[in-house]
This record gives C-alpha cells, structure tokens and sequence, in this order.
C-alpha cells in the first residue's frame, strides 16, 4: 500500500493542487468548499454505501428481537437496532450534504446497484449469532470507523463521532452475551458461541475490503484522507484485537494458520478466501436475495407515512403562504 503523497504529484490542476495543499495540511472540508468531482464522488460512494450497510444491518439482529431469551437482552438489542437506524440516517444526510439525493441513494440500493457490506447477508442462525455480530462486526465497524472521526469531510467525521460511541456500546454487549453463554452457561451454549464463532470469522475480516493490492480506490482515498489506513492494516488490528479475547471465551478461532509472530509483533493468519467475497459482493452470498426483498417490501409499506408527510408539508405552506 502507498503511503499518501504530500502535495498530491499527480494533481495536475492548481485547483486540485490546492485542494490536496489543504487536505495535507490538515484543513477539514465543508459542504460549500471548492472539491474535485472525484472526491465529491468517491465521498457520495463510500458515504452512500456506509448508510446502506448499517440500515441492511439492522435485519440480521431484528431476526431475533422477537426471541432474545430475557426483558433485558430485548431492550438491549432493540436499543441496539435503532442506533443502526439512526447511524443510516446521520450517513444520508451526510451524503447529501454533497449533493446526493436520497431518493437516489434508496432506489440505487433497492435496484441493487448500490453495494452495502458484504457481512450483512450472513444469517443468524441462533442466539449466540447475536453475541457474534456484536463483538466481530461492531468490534470491526469501530477499528475501521475511529479513523474516519479524523477523515479530512467534515460532516462524515463528525457522524462519525456519535456513530463510534454507539458502536462501543454495540461492541461491549455483543461480548458481554457472550461471556455469559461461554464463561457461565451450559457446554451447549458453549458450543452454540463456538459454531458461531467458526461461521462468523470469517467474512468478519472481509468486512475490512479486499487486500491492498486489489484495492482500487485505497491509493486514492487516502491522498484525499478519506481513508488514513489500508484495508489490510485495519484487518491486521482487528485480529491482533480480537484474538485475545477470543481465548478469554474459550474459543478457538477456526484458522489453523494462526499464530502469534514475535518478530512481527503481530498475529500472523491464514489466507482469505477471497472468491467467497467476490460471489458475495455479486449477490450470491446465503442471504442477498432475501435482504433487498426485506428493504424493498418495507419501503412500499411506508409509503404512506411519507405521503402523509408530504401532504402535511403542503397544507403548512398553503397555510403559510395564504
Ligand atoms: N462489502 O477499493 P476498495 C457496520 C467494495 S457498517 C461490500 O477497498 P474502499 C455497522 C468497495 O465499496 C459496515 N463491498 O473500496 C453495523 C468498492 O466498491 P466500488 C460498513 C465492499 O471504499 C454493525 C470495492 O469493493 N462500513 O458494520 C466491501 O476504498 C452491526 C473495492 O474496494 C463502512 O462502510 C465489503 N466488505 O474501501 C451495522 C465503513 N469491501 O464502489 C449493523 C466505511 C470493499 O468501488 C449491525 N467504508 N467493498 O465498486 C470504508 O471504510 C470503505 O468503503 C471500505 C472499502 C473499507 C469498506
């Protein structure tokens, strides 16, 4: 992975020179500031694409609210899914700060050309999936996210902020449940954490984009400071992370190929498989067909909610104007 560029070389416009003077000094960038069309875009791309991913992943967890084994383990994970709801939101809005338009930005995901993360068409099969998506996918979502409080687009870092916090919360109650299930449950609750575990790893660290190499917006986004680290660095963090925690359960994480390198000073792990990721990305993944019918049929379902709302506007104006 190249490191940014100081001064950006290959900004040939003095405009864009410019822009990339004030990004590598650190400057943040608003809504109204001058920008190149392709920061704008890969901005709207990500930001879009981000929104996406965490109202789609609100349906693994809403699989289970009905059936959470106590009071408490329900309005936790109900407080939980509405965070998700609102950490799409904040992500719209931010997007169209840039000129998105929201109506654009569902349709292209309902069409299925927008991408949302790849993560979200696993399902949840039991309970323990539930501490899983908790300590994994939050547990990634916050190494990958804590940079991007920093990102050089000002409302995107500032979502940023409150989104992390939340998913600190998120992170903590997925482990918690888990601590209960492994630390002080039956061995069949152990061994449900345990299957879990074997089938969520996995695309956990897909979460994170494909390796460096074959990144191709990384050398890009990190010039602008959209990204500040590599998608390999981030999943190298989430494994030296996460593999301590997973012998404080008990459980062995399904990679016969990990181990800890001293002279690295990091974890060393097996390789991806990166095929399952693509055949993911293209919508055959376990669960794809099933998450957009879900986004869809919800959406016509709504549809009144938001022609009463647009009915209400217009009366207020009527009114106003008369
Ligand atoms: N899934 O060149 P790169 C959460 C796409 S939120 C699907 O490396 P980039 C909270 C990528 O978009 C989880 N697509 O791309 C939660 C690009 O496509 P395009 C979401 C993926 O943008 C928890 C192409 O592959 N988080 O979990 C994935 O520089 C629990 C080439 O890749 C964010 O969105 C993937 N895993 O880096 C909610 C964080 N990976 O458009 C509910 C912000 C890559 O060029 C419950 N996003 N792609 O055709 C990012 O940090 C970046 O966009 C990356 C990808 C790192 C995801």
């Amino acid at each position: 992975m190249q490191t940014p560029r100081p001064g950006g070389l290959d900004a040939v416009d003095p405009a864009e020179q410019d822009f990339q003077r004030r990004v590598d000094a650190g400057v943040r960038i608003e809504p109204r500031d001058a920008m190149p069309d392709a920061y704008r875009r890969t901005l709207i791309r990500q930001i879009s694409q981000h929104a996406h991913s965490e109202i789609v992943g609100m349906l693994p967890e809403g699989n289970w609210i009905s059936r959470a084994p106590t009071l408490k383990r329900k309005a936790i994970l109900l407080a939980k899914v509405q965070d998700e709801c609102g950490h799409g939101l904040y992500l719209y809005s931010a997007a169209e700060t840039l000129g998105a338009s929201r109506d654009q930005m569902v349709d292209d995901l309902h069409s299925g050309k927008a991408k949302y993360s790849t993560i979200f068409n696993y399902p949840t099969l039991t309970w323990a999936d539930i501490g899983m998506i908790g300590w994994l996918v939050d547990g990634s979502a916050i190494i990958n996210q804590i940079p991007l409080c920093r990102c050089s687009y000002g409302p995107y870092a500032r979502a940023m902020v409150r989104i992390c916090k939340e998913e600190s919360f998120h992170q903590r109650q997925g482990y918690d449940l888990l601590i209960q299930m492994c630390r002080h449950g039956t061995p069949e609750q152990k061994a449900m954490c345990q299957d879990a575990l074997d089938r969520w790893w996995w695309p956990a660290l897909m979460m994170f984009g494909p390796p460096d190499a074959e990144s191709p917006n990384s050398a890009r986004s990190m010039r602008w400071r959209i990204k500040l680290f590599s998608n390999d660095e981030l999943r190298q963090k989430m494994v030296d992370q996460t593999v301590p925690q997973a012998e404080y359960l008990g459980l062995r994480v399904p990679d016969p190929d990990l181990r800890w390198n001293a002279r690295r000073g990091h974890y060393d792990f097996g390789a991806i498989d990166w095929a399952e990721f693509r055949a993911v990305l293209d919508g055959h993944g376990p669960c794809n067909r099933d998450r957009l019918q879900a986004r869809v049929r919800a959406h016509e379902e709504g549809a009144w909610v938001r022609d009463a709302m647009a009915a209400h506007a217009e009366k207020r104006r009527l009114r106003k104007a008369a």
